[in-house]
C-alpha cells in the first residue's frame, strides 16, 4: 500500500490532526523523538510570541500499540494550546454566550502575500479568518510529526535526512543571519531565506522515469512547494546548472559507480543514483507585517492597510525542520514503493535482496 497523509486543523482551533496510511507493521516509534522534532520546529531565532504559548507534543490515537505500528492508519494529534484564548471565536459548533476572546470580530483586511484574499474569493467567506486559519503555517506542526514517523522508517533503511537554513535575509553565516533577524525585528520588517535538505544513505533506484508523476525530483518539488511561503525549489546545483557547459554540469562515473561530484543532487531522470540527495527551498518574507502594506477593506471596498497581527520576523529555521520532514515523507513513500512489505521485516528483507542484486556493479566505498 502506498504511504499516504491526510491532515486537518486550523491554527487556533482545538488541534491539528494527521492520519498516515500505508506504514508497515512493526516499526518502533519513540514519542520523545517526535516531540524533539516538534520542539525544533518551534525554536528558530525569528519566531513570534505565539511560540511561548505553544509547547507542541504528539498524541497518538490509533495505529500504534506499545510503541510499534500495527500496519493500520496512524492517527497523530498536536493540540493548539492557544485555542484556550479562542474558544468562542474558533468554536467548531455555534458558540454559547456573547462573543468573547480572540477571533470574535470578523477580519476584513486581507494581507498581500497571505491566503486571505484568494481564500475568501474562492470559498465565498465574509470573514478572512475562515481562510487564514487553515492556510496558516501553524499547520506544519503536524507535518513535522508525520515526517518524524517517516524518518523512523528511513532510519531502519539506513537513510538519514537533515535540513538546515543556508540563507536568511540574504546572509549566509550564522552570525550574519542572526544580525539580519535582529535588525529586521527592530525595523519591524520580515525576512525570507533558503533551506537545504540532504539525505544520506539513499540507495539507487527510488523514484522512476516511467511517468512524469513518478519522478522523485518532481514529487519532492511539489511537496516542498506545498509548504507555506515556499516560492522556489532546486535539486542539486539547480538553477546554476543552466549557466554551465555540459562538461561542468554532470557527475562523472568512477569504478564502483561512484561519482566525483554531486551536481545532480543525487537524482537523475527522477531516480536516486546512490549519491546524497540535496534539495533547497526558497521562502519569501512572511506576509504578516508590522508595517502593513496597502490593501482594501472587504467590508467597505475602501482603500486601507492590511491586518497587523503578531508575527514571526522570519521562520527559516522552522522551514528547515518542515522541509526535512517533507523530504523524509516523500523519500519514505518512494522507498516503500520500491521495496514494499506489510511488516518491517519484509521491507528490510526486500532491501537486502535488492542491494545484493545491484552489488555486482554498485559498490560505494
Ligand atoms: C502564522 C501566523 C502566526 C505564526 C504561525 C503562522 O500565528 P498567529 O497568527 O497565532 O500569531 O506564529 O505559526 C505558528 C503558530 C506555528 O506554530 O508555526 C501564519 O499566518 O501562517
Amino acid at each position: 500500500m502506498a504511504l499516504g497523509l491526510v491532515t486537518a486543523g486550523e491554527s487556533h482551533g482545538p488541534a491539528l490532526v494527521a492520519i498516515v496510511t500505508g506504514l508497515p507493521a512493526g516499526l518502533a516509534l519513540d514519542k520523545e523523538m517526535i516531540d524533539a522534532d516538534l520542539r525544533r520546529r518551534q525554536q528558530g531565532y525569528g519566531r513570534s510570541p505565539r511560540q511561548k504559548l505553544e509547547s507542541d507534543e504528539v498524541e497518538v490515537l490509533a495505529g500504534l500499540r506499545h510503541g510499534l505500528t500495527l500496519g493500520t492508519p496512524l492517527a497523530l494529534v498536536v493540540r493548539n494550546r492557544d485555542h484556550a484564548n479562542w474558544t468562542w471565536g474558533m468554536s467548531p459548533w455555534p458558540p454559547d454566550g456573547d462573543p468573547s476572546g480572540k477571533g470574535a470580530k470578523p477580519v476584513t483586511l486581507p494581507r498581500p502575500g497571505h491566503a486571505d484574499l484568494a481564500g475568501v474569493l474562492k470559498f465565498g467567506h465574509d470573514d478572512v479568518r475562515n481562510a487564514l486559519e487553515r492556510a496558516s503555517a501553524r499547520h506544519t506542526a503536524v507535518h513535522v510529526a508525520a515526517g518524524s514517523v517517516a524518518k523512523a522508517l528511513l532510519r531502519e533503511l539506513g537513510i538519514v535526512v537533515e535540513g538546515r537554513p543556508v540563507e536568511i535575509g540574504g546572509e549566509t553565516t550564522d552570525e550574519a543571519m542572526r544580525a539580519a533577524t535582529d535588525e529586521a525585528r527592530k525595523e519591524r520588517h520580515t525576512l525570507g531565506g533558503v533551506v537545504e535538505v540532504t539525505a544520506t544513505g539513499v540507495m539507487p533506484g527510488l523514484g522512476s522515469y516511467a511517468e512524469k508523476s513518478d519522478r522523485l525530483d518532481g514529487r519532492l518539488a511539489a511537496a516542498l512547494m506545498g509548504v507555506q511561503a515556499v516560492k522556489g525549489v532546486e535539486v542539486g546545483d539547480g538553477f546554476a546548472l543552466a549557466r554551465r557547459r555540459g562538461t561542468e554540469a554532470h557527475d562523472e562515473i568512477d569504478p564502483g559507480l561512484e561519482r566525483r561530484t554531486n551536481r545532480a543532487g543525487g537524482l537523475e531522470a527522477g531516480i536516486t543514483n546512490g549519491e546524497p540527495l540535496v534539495v533547497r527551498a526558497a521562502m519569501k518574507p512572511l506576509p504578516t507585517l508590522m508595517r502593513p502594506l496597502d490593501s482594501v477593506d472587504l467590508a467597505t471596498g475602501e482603500a486601507t492597510q492590511a491586518l497587523v497581527e503578531r508575527s514571526d520576523v522570519q521562520a527559516v529555521e522552522a522551514l528547515a525542520v518542515v522541509a526535512e520532514a517533507t523530504v523524509a515523507f516523500e523519500l519514505a513513500r518512494a522507498a516503500l514503493e520500491k521495496l514494499g512489505g506489510d511488516s518491517l521485516d519484509d521491507l528490510l528483507a526486500a532491501k537486502r535482496h535488492y542491494l545484493e542484486r545491484i552489488s555486482a556493479r554498485w559498490r560505494p566505498r
